[in-house]
């Protein structure tokens, strides 16, 4: 009697260290210190190169953040948004949502990636997709954000289309439960929703995006009430109305070049530049996090790096999954 119960007790342990450590098993995990064997200097390498870009061009800033979560949120993150169409604008990048998608953020991947690509032993062992992780935290701390460990380990994915694009990004425009259902597709909840929202607190957006908000042409026929005065006419000399669509405003009205959580401080007085933005102070579900993390960073910062780090692990290709690689050239499909 005892030694069947033994003997089943072992088969099913020794099944579950098959499960647990069979390689073969799609979702191999992702870890920090993926590389620490073929690439061990693939951070610092990383963050050198961020830090050179960001002394050329603050963008790089804003273009990299945003461009992680895009990647992430649409087919998730394997660096698909990172593929240039060879002519046809078939490509995630061609969609129009992507118009903000600033140049600098894809240039700060490919240039990590040709100085990782240098070092001994590390040419065409490291994704795209981890490139891109890394030079996220990298530009979140650099310009005065939570520096946080990355998991690594994501495979660059294998396809890219603009149709794809269609329905995979939360809208400015979007009330609470349209973000956080959104937020939920991705496997986040509303917390991980209000803390991410926080990146808005570097970075430019397009007139276009709220120009409803501060005009009476809006499906109102009236300024947007939960907007403040001052703000509201400080934003109407900066997009006068007819202004050229390219021109762009700070999301962050007091410290766009600063990662911090002054964001919510600016949305409890009304100048949270969309209404996605602004929801999350005028709805009693979400004001209790604005109000906290408004006057405590170090918890805002502690939120923050669980809603990347959950991000980080949208859909992710890993293991041996035939459905990624690592590719050579970040813009390009291996051939
Ligand atoms: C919560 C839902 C979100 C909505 C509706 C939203 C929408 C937008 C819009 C409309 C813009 C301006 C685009 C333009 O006209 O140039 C923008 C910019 C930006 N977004 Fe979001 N976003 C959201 C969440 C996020 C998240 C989660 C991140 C990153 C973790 C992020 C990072 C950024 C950054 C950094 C910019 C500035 C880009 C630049 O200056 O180049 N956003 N977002
Ligand atoms: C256009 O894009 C499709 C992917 O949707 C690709 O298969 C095709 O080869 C492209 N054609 C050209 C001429 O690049
Ligand atoms: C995306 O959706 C819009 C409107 O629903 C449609 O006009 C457009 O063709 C779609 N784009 C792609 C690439 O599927
Ligand atoms: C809308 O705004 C314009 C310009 O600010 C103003 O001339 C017009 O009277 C306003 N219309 C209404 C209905 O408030
Ligand atoms: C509007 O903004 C000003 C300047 O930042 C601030 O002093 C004021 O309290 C704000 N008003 C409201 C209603 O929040
Ligand atoms: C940075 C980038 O790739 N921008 C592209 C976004 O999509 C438009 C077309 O909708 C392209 O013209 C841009 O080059």
């Amino acid at each position: 009697m005892g030694s069947q119960v033994l003997r089943s007790l072992l088969s099913i342990c020794l099944f579950l260290c098959l499960i647990i450590f069979s390689p073969n098993l799609a979702s191999a995990a992702l870890r920090p210190n993926y590389y620490a064997n073929v690439c061990p200097d693939v951070e610092s390498i990383v963050r050198e190169a961020v830090k050179t870009k960001i002394h050329q061009t603050f963008t790089t800033i804003p273009g990299t953040l945003r461009l992680f979560f895009h990647d992430c949120a649409i087919q998730g993150c394997d660096s698909s948004i990172m593929i240039q169409s060879k002519g046809n604008n078939t490509a995630e990048k061609d969609h129009p949502d992507n118009l903000s998608l600033a140049g600098d953020g894809f240039d700060t991947v490919i240039k990590a990636k040709a100085a990782v690509d240098k070092a001994p032993g590390c040419k065409n062992k490291v994704s795209c997709a981890d490139i891109l992780t890394m030079a996220t935290r990298d530009v979140v701390s650099l310009s005065g954000g939570p520096s946080y460990r990355v998991e690594l380990g994501r495979l660059d994915g294998l396809i890219s289309t603009s149709s794809s694009v269609n329905g995979s990004l939360p809208k400015p425009t979007f009330n609470l439960d349209q973000l956080t259902s959104f937020f939920n597709t991705l496997g986040l909840n509303r917390k991980d929703m209000i803390a991410l929202s926080a990146a808005h607190t570097v970075g430019f957006s397009h007139c276009s995006r709220f120009a409803a908000r501060i005009y009476n042409f809006s499906r109102h026929n009236k300024v947007d009430p939960a907007l403040n005065k001052s703000y509201v006419a400080e934003l109407q000399s900066l997009c006068p109305i007819g202004v050229d669509s390219r021109i762009a405003v700070n999301m962050d009205p007091i410290s766009h070049k600063k990662f911090d959580n002054i964001y919510y401080k600016n949305l409890q007085q009304g100048m949270g530049l969309f209404t996605s933005d602004q929801i999350l102070y005028t709805d009693f579900r979400s004001r209790p996090f604005v109000n906290l993390w408004a006057s405590n960073n170090a918890a805002f910062e502690r939120a923050f790096i669980t809603g990347m780090t959950k991000l980080g692990r949208v859909r992710v290709k890993t293991g041996r999954s035939r459905y990624g690689n690592i590719r050579q050239d970040c813009a390009a499909f291996n051939s």
